[in-house]
């Protein structure tokens, strides 16, 4: 569970309303209010099934009964009502939910209702910001709501679910527990220098900043596999012309997107869809074959492929196994040494030609047939080791977001400072300058040291209702 932050952030106490679920028809839409005032507004505008006010609800419970316009008692919606009570509830305040039919108009009309009856019109994110506000989220958690609701991949969802029980926000406080120690006991030294006692020594000091910077980096090394589970992978599938890049595409999606001849040149344009593959949200785009075009068309898609190649996080350079390596095949594989990239050998029905040993590469390589479907399950696998890391790194807390990778960096640098100072024989004063830059940093990632401005476009980012 997160600290309470200590922000001197101006928490707001007035009660808010807002409609909770998506706009559009549904079975049921809520409309959410919090706040000091929220339960007795909430009251007010109910009336049970009988026709009785509800009166001093136990809370946490459910309550069956009409939304009345309290102007004219008529009733505008069949609604439930759930009463919660400080600080046991999504914000930590008083909350009302008003579960109600999802249409458009009865939740605007019950909206309309909450605030004339003196709620505001919660901002964007703003219940989420008062929990965090309250201190029972950090940002990390935050930001993980924000990813469950538009996680891509059940992978992704569950990542964004460890990070919301407080995995990633745990291991980052623990960091920073380390920094604070090891600062007392800086501050001891200076304190106390004159006396004959004994602190950590130099090399003593160095053993645990360097134990730490180890830690940051592989928290900053997360950050590619976080990324990829919350925005997708773009996948970019090269090759000269007619080695089965479209027949790749198709096979991968499970339908015939692209089109498909034995004309060398057929696919023209770059064409993107969406896939999952291994628990990985795939943004896979098929690209022209790569050769040196004659025609002013071919020349274009040439060069939207190489552009393609450019921009992605991972590369399927295909290769027709069934005929010799030309010159164009060369290239790319050169054009892909430094890349993250999967060989793939298709065409694997046919009599091999082109093997592994014949390449002269240390990239993964799967031999498949894109015709067939014999060896993808295989192409998955390498896919998902390459863009998540191997099994099981999957499970550890990952930084998923710029903000936190940024925070990270920070810290990172300043952790290769205080080491470089102490290299210097540089004093105590100094290195607590850089070690307190550090642990602010940290306290960046989960809230506790953030400025007002940042916490503003964090939630910013969350719809209204949230
Ligand atoms: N036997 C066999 N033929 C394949 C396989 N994959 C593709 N082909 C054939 O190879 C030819 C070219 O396939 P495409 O998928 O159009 O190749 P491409 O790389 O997209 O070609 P361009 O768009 O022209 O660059 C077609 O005749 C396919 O049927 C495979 O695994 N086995
Ligand atoms: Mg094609």
């Amino acid at each position: 569970m997160a600290q309470s932050t200590d922000l001197n952030l101006s928490i707001s106490t007035d009660t808010i309303a807002a409609v909770s679920t998506p706009p559009g028809e549904g079975g049921i839409g809520v409309v959410r209010l919090t706040g000091p005032d929220a339960v007795p507004l909430a009251l007010r505008l109910f009336r049970r099934a009988d026709g009785t006010p509800l009166i001093d609800p136990l809370p946490f419970r459910v309550f069956h009964g009409h939304v009345v316009d309290p102007a004219d008692g008529h009733a505008v919606d069949e609604v439930l009502l759930t009463t919660m009570r400080a600080p046991r509830s999504y914000t930590r305040e008083d909350m009302a939910e008003i579960s109600a039919h999802g249409g458009p108009v009865p939740l605007r009309a019950i909206l309309a209702l909450a605030l004339a009856g003196g709620a505001r019109l919660a901002a964007p994110g703003e219940f989420t910001q008062r929990a965090f506000l309250n201190g029972r989220l950090d940002l990390t958690q935050a930001e993980a709501v924000l990813d469950i609701i538009r996680a891509h991949t059940d992978a992704g969802l569950r990542a964004a679910a460890r990070t919301l029980d407080g995995a990633l926000g745990d291991r980052i406080r623990a960091l920073r527990g380390r920094l604070t120690a090891l600062l007392a006991q800086l501050e001891a030294s200076i304190d106390f220098a004159e006396d004959d006692l004994t602190f950590l020594t130099a090399p003593e000091i160095d053993t645990e900043l360097a134990a730490l910077a180890a830690e940051i980096d592989a928290l900053l090394a997360s950050y590619a596999r976080g990324r990829v589970l919350r925005e997708g992978a773009r996948t970019v599938i090269v090759g000269r012309p007619n080695t089965g890049k479209s027949s790749l595409l198709n096979a991968l999606l499970g339908e015939a997107r692209a089109i498909v001849t034995d004309v060398p040149g057929t696919t023209r344009d770059t064409l993107e869809e969406q896939v999952e593959l291994g628990g990985v949200p795939v943004r896979l785009v098929d690209t022209a074959g790569i050769h040196a075009a004659t025609d002013e068309v071919e020349r274009l898609g040439v060069a939207r492929s190489r552009a393609a190649l450019a921009h992605a996080d991972l590369t399927l350079l295909v290769l027709d196994a069934a005929a010799p390596l030309t010159p164009d095949d060369r290239d790319l594989l050169d054009a892909v040494r430094d890349r993250a990239v999967v060989i793939v050998l298709n065409k694997a029905d046919l009599p091999p030609v082109v093997t592994p040993a014949l390449l002269d590469t240390t990239a993964p390589m799967v031999a498949l047939s894109a015709r067939t479907g014999d060896g993808l399950p295989a192409l998955e696998a390498a896919l998902r080791d390459l863009l998540l890391g191997p099994a099981g790194a999957a499970e550890s807390p990952a930084l998923s977001h710029l903000r936190q990778r940024e925070a990270a960096d920070t810290a990172a640098a300043a952790l290769a400072r205080a080491r470089a100072t102490l290299a210097a024989g540089g004093t105590e004063e100094l290195l607590a300058v850089d070690l307190v830059d550090a642990a602010a940093a940290l306290g960046a990632i989960t809230g506790d040291t953030v400025r007002e401005e940042v916490i503003r476009d964090l939630f910013a980012r969350f719809c209204v209702g949230k």
